[in-house]
């Protein structure tokens, strides 16, 4: 018994949500946005880059934010000596860049901070990040390399995918290969992070690990073909994999004395966010759907075998507590819905109003939401593509804008989650537009199903903290569930049979058209 942390270092922010177990309540939900930490010039998560394909980002801005995250909680009264162990959520994908000095321990003296110490072991400035779609090259030569994208789909679970890290590796690896060879060792965000806690370099878990095209889901090890198509002397440079219940070390003393944690406090490996929302949503055991409506809109569930999506968009990750998970994600989520209220000069209470004064079906009106690049499906030139009246085409109709976004956003959904599963009756709904009772009725009807929404958006914070407690010892799985992840009474969406049936035809309208332009 006792309190227990997950982290979330997610594409935008870092967070955390920290649980008693004693009194079964949510004790401390803060984060700090990377636009707060304005010297690393991330604020959405990313530094700019000429080729929209690209997207990288500071690692040293998860640290900075790490620490004044820390900060606010000690200034704001919380006792972090009462913590008994810390897990944590990385956005999935993300490479980071480490040279000979991360694998020395004399080296990470950290009084100047965090970042300070962890800059002198990068031997890549940037870390690519899920939204980078620069690796279609790689992807190729990976699958020709090992006979073919179903080979690789076959082992990894997912065909090679441009964000994924082992295509990212080998484009390091071709383009700069002195600093590929003076890399040591490249690690997850996720693992990353847990490493920095721990004071040295610690394993990838199996759920994140999946993310990778490296891990062969039969196996859980990373491999061998895998290895040798993607990049030089990979088997060297990367960690160890680790269950996602392994307790990776305790933490550096630079926490305790600069933070206040008891010097015994475990770290458990970190996972992936959705992996680890899986768990926070109260969806670790096959049965209930989630969407996710974070900066990437995921739609993902619990799955006993790795089944793999016919039309390769699909993916197979490891459940935290067990098994395998499917997921489908798309990029444009909420930096599209932003992309729209801002272009229009709307609050977010406009943009419900807007849902609220405009017909289920959107009159006609409807919008391929690709304001960058995107991956399901597969689009590398962005450009948000309209059909409707002419005052829609024109871009006069503000309202009519808004229904397209957030139509189109939940139609894409269930067409490319149609492979999973039979349609699900219940689906449970997490991040930031899930407050959004409009948004949600949207999905509702598009899915014909009732929408259960819980009480932190932050599904993938609670879930490293529920993960945390599980790995220590201080509850089972159902306990947690039971008592952390019950949806909020009066929160559900039930769906309208009228509209549901009218979303049923706009589908494959809605799919015909975005097949004309993909
Ligand atoms: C999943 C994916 C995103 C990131 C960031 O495959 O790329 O969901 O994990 O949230």
């Amino acid at each position: 018994m006792g309190w227990y942390l997950g982290l979330d270092a997610s594409t935008q922010s870092m967070s955390t949500i920290i649980i008693d177990t004693e009194s079964g309540r949510v004790v401390v939900d803060e984060s700090v946005g990377f636009d707060e930490c304005p010297e690393y010039r991330c604020p959405q998560g990313f530094l700019e880059s000429d080729d929209p394909l690209i997207k990288h980002a500071d690692p040293l801005v998860w640290l900075a934010a790490l620490e004044k995250l820390l900060r606010k909680l000690v200034d704001g009264g919380i006792d972090l000596s009462r913590v008994v162990a810390v897990s944590g959520s990385g956005q999935q994908h993300g490479t980071v860049y480490l040279n000979r000095r991360f694998l020395d321990v004399s080296a990470w003296g950290a009084s100047a901070g965090l970042a300070a110490m962890i800059e002198p072991m990068l031997s890549r400035k940037t870390a690519p990040i899920w939204m980078d779609s620069s690796t279609t090259v790689e992807c190729r030569e990976i699958a020709e390399a090992v006979g073919g994208a179903e080979v690789v789909q076959r082992k990894t679970g997912s065909p090679p995918i441009e964000r994924f890290s082992g295509p990212q590796i080998r484009r390091f690896s071709k383009d700069n290969p002195t600093a590929y060879n003076d890399t040591a060792v490249v690690h997850l965000v996720s693992s990353f992070i847990a490493s920095v806690l721990v004071g040295r370099g610690v394993g990838v878990d199996i759920g994140d690990g999946a993310g990778m095209n490296l891990l062969n889901l039969s196996t859980l090890e990373w491999d061998e073909d895998m290895l040798a198509a993607t990049a030089p002397g990979l088997r060297d440079r990367l960690p160890e994999v680790v269950s996602s219940d392994t307790i990776v070390g305790r933490i550096a003393p630079y926490f305790s004395d600069k933070y206040g944690f008891n010097p015994d406090v475990q770290i458990v490996a970190w996972s992936g966010d959705n992996p680890n929302s899986l768990i926070g949503v109260g969806a670790h055991a096959p049965g209930t759907a989630v969407v996710s409506l974070g900066t990437s809109h995921t739609y993902f569930a619990a799955m006993k075998k790795p089944n793999v999506d016919p039309e390769g968009y699909g993916h197979v990750f490891g459940n935290p507590a067990g098994g395998f998970m499917s997921l489908i994600c798309f990029k444009n989520g909420a930096l599209a819905q932003e992309e729209i209220r801002d272009r229009y000069g709307l609050t977010w209470e406009a943009f419900d109003d807007c849902l609220r004064s405009t017909p289920p079906g959107n009159s006609g009106n409807m919008m391929l939401p690709y304001f960058v690049s995107e991956i399901t499906p597969l689009v590398l030139d962005a450009g948000a593509v309209r059909t409707g009246s002419d005052e829609f085409l024109n871009g006069g109709d503000a309202c009519a804008a808004v229904r397209a976004v957030v139509e189109s956003q939940a139609l894409r959904l269930k067409i490319h989650s149609s492979w999973m599963a039979s349609t699900p009756d219940t689906i449970r709904v997490t991040g930031g537009a899930s407050v959004s009772t409009e948004v949600c009725r949207v999905l509702a009807d598009v899915f014909n199903a009732e929408l259960e929404r819980l009480e932190t958006g932050n599904s993938a914070g609670l879930g490293a903290a529920m993960r945390a407690a599980e790995a220590a010892g201080a509850a089972s799985w159902k306990d947690l569930t039971d008592r952390f992840c019950q949806p909020v009474k009066g929160m559900n969406v039930t769906p309208d049979r009228d509209n549901a049936a009218m979303y049923e035809d706009m589908q494959s309208r809605y799919a015909a058209f975005a097949r004309e332009h993909a």
